[in-house]
């Protein structure tokens, strides 16, 4: 009775963050993330990449006033992916083409720790970029650096590769962001401007193309919410039907693809709907994904819904790491086949275990299954979290299961694999992201609808909804929820797919994974999700993990470190009859080590070992104590 209706998220306003584990990964990013983001982008950081991003709007500044002044502007070509101090003109655009993005990023996670509380340091930094970027704004709307600087006449003609909708995405999400915060809404404008200039470009006329790299139909659709202006969501829903019908608009742009698997990599091969699948760069895949959610909701449409699920299940049974990574290879930072997930060569980029968690928390909007939520704190406690260094100067772009800092030295099909978090990359889409994830992670935690208050995510802390308020605390693995309500409802509690020993002080009944309770206008509710640390086998489809498992206790993976095993992880054994040990927030086994086999083949004989107890670390953790060897799976006895 309770899942018929879609529920929504609550707003980041209406819910406070005060969980024991939370609070010092929050504050990490608003105290040290944030500042030295900032730096990165205004290439203050000592020995770190240039990201040129600030430079970007000046110069897209200076290029505007002479047009308007009637001054010649200069052109430069717009013919690469990345433009560099070696490749390019000094006066011309520097990065890669989607470098805008970058700041965009920063100003929406900014947004949304000022939606917390004001900062006004923070908000004077945010200041300087809004007005570079609202500086570097043509009067029709356009706002893309690198056209703007390079070659105005040559925009919107590559809209396979050179981001500019992907760019407005960006601007639009840290408009609204910044808007909710301060309620400055020069962003905004920017970002309306922009929207009506590409809803009239594309709805409306003859350019029936759509984003290389999806995010635009997202953005669209949250500007259509906070406006009410329909053109957003037809722009949105026009962008989603024409991807993928034939004639392919990028074979219109760049003459016939030959290749049979025309444009999987920009899940452009055929129409959204028609897709089952998740195929092609991992990243742009889940920002689809999330945007066809997004419509099926918004327009009631069933066949996008099918599809979503259709992925969806593709996904989470095929194409998942264990640590809630997508994406298995460098080649296309893409979905490989089913069940192909190498842990050694994984990509599992930051930014699209990012984008899982968009997907995940709209498709339980649409539908109460718990999956959805554990795939998000999958994702979440693993990949996401260790997308960062414990002091926040440091980012992981790549997510390997396994690591051998020589393998990614000296073997080039591993020079993705880096043993060591980087200070910055010309590439940052992830550290930003990263950022904004973190910044808003109160939209993750609870959906409503009518009847139902719907708790998704065990992160303590405050919550007001339209009917009632609700206090989440805890103590171990037992949960308080304390619950007031206006009228009659039912609290949702999801029972998380790792917990299978759990105790509730009251009636309930489960349904799709959710324990519901009814509430008499108030309730105090206390729960327990018992947490054994345990071994997870992987399904023997999965070449790499043959033989093998993995350790975890709750949604989180633990992984073995050299610091705190030696070399050669490989040769580890954990013995599965003995019990695990969690202390001190690691975890430990018995197990045993073999002796090293110098001779490279010799007779089959057993092999002399001594017996060794592992000590797991969390993953999301790992790597920062210096290079050294990581594995996630260990060999099983
Ligand atoms: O193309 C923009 C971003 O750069 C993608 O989302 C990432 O995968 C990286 O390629
Ligand atoms: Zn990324």
């Amino acid at each position: 009775m309770h899942t018929q209706e879609f529920s929504s998220h609550l707003q980041i306003r209406d819910v406070i963050i005060d969980d024991p584990f939370w609070n010092e990964i929050v504050k990490r990013v608003r105290q040290k993330v944030l500042p030295y983001q900032y730096q990165a982008l205004s290439d203050c950081v000592d020995g770190a990449e240039k990201s040129h991003c600030i430079e970007n709007f000046l110069k897209a500044k200076s290029v505007n006033a002479r047009r308007k002044a009637g001054l010649p502007v200069k052109k430069y070509p717009v013919d690469k992916w990345q433009y560099t101090e070696e490749n390019t003109d000094e006066n011309a655009f520097l990065g890669w083409v989607f470098q805008d993005s970058d700041v965009y990023k920063w100003l929406e996670a900014v947004g949304y720790f000022l939606q917390e509380y004001r900062d006004s340091a923070l908000e004077s930094k945010a200041d300087a970029f809004i007005r570079a970027i609202c500086d570097a704004q043509m009067d029709n709307g356009y706002l893309d650096t690198l056209y703007i600087i390079n070659d105005i006449d040559k925009a919107f003609t590559n809209l396979r590769d050179h981001h500019e909708l992907y760019c407005f995405g960006h601007l639009a999400e840290a408009a609204l962001s910044i808007y909710r915060a301060t309620k400055d809404d020069r962003l905004l404008n920017a970002a309306y401007r922009f929207a009506d200039l590409i809803c009239e470009t594309f709805c409306h006329s003859k350019k029936r193309g759509y984003d290389g790299h999806e995010i635009a139909e997202m953005a669209l659709v949250k500007l259509y919410r906070e406006s009410g202006n329909l053109a957003y969501l037809h722009t949105a829903k026009f962008m989603i039907e024409e991807r993928g019908k034939q004639p392919y608009y990028f074979d219109i742009e760049h003459g016939k693809h030959t290749d049979g698997t025309a444009y999987r990599y920009n899940q452009a091969h055929c129409q959204p709907k028609h897709q089952k699948e998740a195929v092609g760069h991992a990243v742009r895949g889940v920002y689809l994904y999330s945007a066809m959610a997004d419509l099926a909701k918004e327009c009631k449409d069933t066949e996008l819904e099918c599809a979503c699920k259709s992925i969806w299940s593709n996904i989470v049974n095929k194409k998942l790491y264990i640590t809630g990574g997508i994406g298995a290879t460098v080649h296309g930072e893409a979905f490989s086949f089913d069940y192909d997930l190498p842990n050694d060569l994984a990509y599992a980029e930051t930014c699209a275990s990012i984008g899982l968690i968009f997907f995940a928390q709209r498709m339980s909007e649409l539908e109460i299954r718990a999956n959805y939520a554990d795939v998000l704190e999958r994702a979440l406690y693993n990949t996401v979290l260790s997308g960062m260094s414990a002091d926040g100067n440091a980012f992981f772009y790549v997510n390997p299961l396994e690591v051998l800092p020589q393998a990614s030295k000296e073997d080039s099909r591993k020079q993705h694999i880096r043993p060591v978090r980087q200070k910055w990359f010309s590439c940052a889409c992830c550290p930003p992201n990263l950022a904004r994830l973190i910044g808003s992670l109160q939209k993750y935690i609870y959906t409503v609808n009518s009847s139902t208050v719907f708790l998704h995510q065990f992160i303590c802390g405050k919550a007001d909804f339209s009917y009632g308020e609700l206090q989440l605390t805890k103590q171990g693995t037992q949960f308080c929820i304390k619950i007031r309500a206006q009228k009659e409802c039912a609290l949702a509690v999801r029972i998380p797919e790792w917990c299978n020993n759990f105790d509730i002080n009251c009636k309930y009944t489960v349904k799709n994974g959710y324990a519901f309770i009814e509430i008499r206008h108030s309730a105090e509710i206390t729960l327990d999700l018992h947490m054994q640390p345990r071994l997870v086998k992987c399904s023997n489809r999965v070449r790499a993990n043959v033989g093998k498992v993995a350790v975890m206790r709750g949604p989180v993976v633990y992984c073995l470190e050299e610091a705190d095993n030696g070399k050669d992880l490989q040769m580890l054994k954990l013995d599965s009859t003995q019990p695990l040990e969690y202390r001190d927030g690691c975890i430990y086994a018995q197990g045993i080590r073999e002796k090293a086999d110098e001779s490279l083949y010799s007779t089959y004989s057993e092999r002399a070992f001594t017996k060794c107890t592992l000590k797991f670390v969390p993953y999301y953790t790992w790597g920062n104590r210096g290079e050294n060897e990581m594995c996630v799976y260990v060999r099983v006895e």
